[in-house]
């Protein structure tokens, strides 16, 4: 029984900022850059013999977007500025304040948030009016606008928000960008990273694109890849923002593709799989609002719908939160997406070591969403393990014996994986927390007899229980691979013949033209790195940026859809650093066409944070920053062996000469 249809309300851009040049001459020698590292869009360009320069940023610490615009000749700016939005919006003039309000809707249903923006422009120099709707700046030195902008999704009134933005950031232009840089500069170095290859750096993106597509290689075009997504995730996923949806922010449209919405069933959680890893753990802050909004209407769903305690989420939601099964058994059937995200809580906790974190935040969550499953499970009458279902292998189908396309069955391989994966980061986070109770008691019992992953006859791990004949075997999503990653129930030490069955699996979807859409294969970047095939990595990352990435440097599904980049960008740090089997993994899957290279600032699991440097492809330097004072064990690329250190919190060891001694203080 499927809900009535959702229709998820669209995310939308708040309006367009038009700046025309009051200037007749053509521009000429135009250029554009963004400086990942201050974060700060610069365009540079000549008219008149004029060199004009300006600059744009999104300040954090005081919640503006700044463009700055200055010439090399006094008086040679004049522009006009605008605000406006393709629907739902008027522009007034509050003195020389341009004021864009209105209220969001769908065509003029559906109605949305109220919002307003607020724009100040500071010139030097020269003269500003206001005329009908819009600034006319004539001869400045330099133009500054300030623009604040407010909704009222938490309540409030957006006019007082956006107000109280734009006096703050009445500062001098000098103090609002040194605020903004320290404060992006801060975060954004905490992890360098070099893969070699600089020659190329000052050609223009889309030019290495090409050469890339030409079949090239550009390791600093992947550095700068995986650079970009960690700016990305900065700029759309702040603590007190909402999460980043499948456009991340950067959505311009007004009927966005899927809504701009939460898909839960990979992309949102694609979206924060590089937050610990790089380093930028407090920007997944806005995925723990997500689960505890969740919670809320997860619960009633969980009751009403399926008479079961606890808090369930199918595949996809909005800003308002709706949890139901809806549209299609396809996609809709599917209850393990709160599941699934709520196994960030734990990853968090794993990488930080911060327990208040844990009992607090997480355990909560992860208990709740582990409940929905105590009572959704239902004992298989032959085999008397535990299965999940009526449920989906997620958008996938198979045929059934008379040729039609069927999706429906019970335990299908991702949901098994999602609940124990659950089920054991509960019990993992119970045990930490010293919690014992007739609740873990039941997961315990639970999880002795939940159904297993399976081979099939030809080697590859089953997607259904049954091996059913697929549909579509090139399909996009690779849902029974979770096991190996995101999750950990799978490790080519731990689980050899599983791995093996991975690998099959994915080489089979490989062959029918698996990987088509950007996330898609940056997911099969991350799996052929676990499996520590460096080549198939590295090939698969040589397509997402062929075939799946814009000339911007944006991932496309097709559509644009910002999974894909962070996906890929987790992916790097997997190819370097891997600490989900119970030990960090150095250079785990490092491909021949990064020979020499370094990194600083990678996070680990346990509670480290790893610098290294390498040559050869061998690795020369290692440095371990201990964050929680966690006994610390190392594998090094090609090693059999693993060493412990035992470690002091605040202290760093580092291992030289690796080959042979013992890690020194
Ligand atoms: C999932 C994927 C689609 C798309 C959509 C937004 O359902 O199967 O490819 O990414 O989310």
């Amino acid at each position: 029984m499927m809900s009535e249809r959702v229709y998820p309300k669209g995310y939308q851009p708040l309006g367009d900022l038009w700046i025309e040049s009051l200037t007749s001459a053509r521009a000429s020698n135009y250029r554009r850059e963004l400086d990942l590292e201050t974060g700060i869009a610069t365009a540079v360009w000549t008219a008149d013999d004029v060199t004009f320069r300006r600059e744009v940023y999104s300040s954090a610490p005081h919640g503006v977007l700044v463009v700055r615009t200055e010439a090399d000749r006094p008086g040679a700016i004049s522009m006009r500025v605008r605000l406006d939005r393709r629907a739902d919006a008027a522009t007034t003039l509050n003195g020389t304040k341009l004021v864009l309000r209105g209220r969001a809707s769908h065509e003029g249903k559906q109605l949305g948030v109220r919002f307003e923006a607020r724009l100040i422009a500071v010139a030097e120099n020269g003269s500003i009016e206001a005329k009908d709707d819009f600034l006319e700046i004539d001869q400045a030195d330099s133009v500054t606008l300030v623009l604040a902008a407010a909704t009222d999704y938490h309540g409030g009134e957006p006019s007082d928000e956006a107000e109280r933005r734009l006096q703050d950031a009445a500062i001098s232009h000098s103090a609002l960008r040194t605020a903004h840089v320290e404060d992006h500069a801060t975060i954004f170095r905490r992890v360098l990273l070099d893969l070699g290859g600089h020659a190329k750096k000052s050609e223009p993106v889309d030019e290495r694109l090409r050469l890339v597509r030409e079949g090239h290689q550009d390791p600093d075009l992947v550095a700068t890849y995986f650079q970009y997504g960690r700016y990305l995730l900065m700029a759309a996923s702040r603590p007190g923002t909402m999460p980043a949806n499948l456009q991340g922010i950067w959505n311009d449209e007004m009927a966005p593709p899927w809504n701009s919405d939460y898909h839960i069933n990979i992309n949102v959680q694609m979206n924060y799989w590089p937050a610990d890893v790089t380093n930028l753990s407090e920007m997944q802050e806005p995925l723990w609002d997500l689960l505890d909004n969740l919670r809320v209407r997860g619960r009633k769903t969980a009751r009403q719908h399926y008479n079961a305690r606890g808090f369930v989420a199918h595949h996809s939601t909005d800003a308002w939160w709706w949890t139901s099964p809806v549209g299609r058994a396809q996609y809709g059937m599917w209850p393990t997406g709160a599941a699934w995200a709520s196994r960030h809580l734990w990853e968090a906790y794993l990488f930080n070591q911060d327990r208040a974190f844990l009992r607090q935040r997480a355990y909560p969550i992860l208990k709740e969403a582990a409940e929905f499953f105590l009572d959704w499970l239902v004992e298989h009458p032959r085999t008397g393990e535990w299965v999940s279902g009526p449920s989906t292998s997620p958008e996938n189908d198979f045929r059934t014996d008379s040729g039609e396309r069927a999706r429906l069955t019970m335990g299908p391989a991702m949901d098994q994986q999602i609940i124990w994966d659950l089920f054991t980061n509960v019990l993992d986070a119970s045990s930490e927390l010293g919690i014992a109770d007739g609740f873990t008691d039941e997961i315990l019992a639970k999880r002795s007899r939940l159904a297993g992953p399976r081979i099939g006859s030809d080697g590859r791990l089953m997607e259904w229980p049954e091996e059913l004949p697929e549909a579509r075997p090139g399909h996009r999503h690779i849902s029974h691979a979770f096991g190996l990653h995101p999750g950990s129930q799978f490790t080519v030490r731990g689980t050899p013949g599983l791995a093996r069955a991975v690998r099959r699996s994915i080489e089979h979807r490989l062959a029918h033209g698996g990987g088509r859409t950007g996330w898609s294969r940056a997911w099969l970047i991350n799996l052929w790195a676990r499996l520590e095939d460096a080549e198939k990595a590295h090939e698969n990352f040589q397509a997402l940026l062929a075939k799946s990435t814009l000339e911007n440097l944006l991932d496309t599904h097709p559509p644009f859809q910002i999974d894909g980049n962070l996906g890929g960008t987790a992916a790097v740090a997997e190819m370097l650093l891997q600490s989900h089997a119970g030990e960090i993994h150095l250079l785990p899957a490092l491909p021949a066409a990064w020979p020499r290279g370094s990194v600083q600032g990678l996070k680990a699991r346990g509670g480290f944070e790893v610098s290294m440097s390498w040559d050869n492809g061998k690795l020369q330097r290692a440095s371990i920053l201990s964050l929680a004072g966690n006994a610390c064990k190392v594998r090094v690329a090609g090693s059999d062996s693993v060493r412990t250190i035992k470690t002091v919190r605040g202290k760093t060891y580092s291992l030289e000469g690796v080959e042979s001694n013992e890690p020194k203080l």
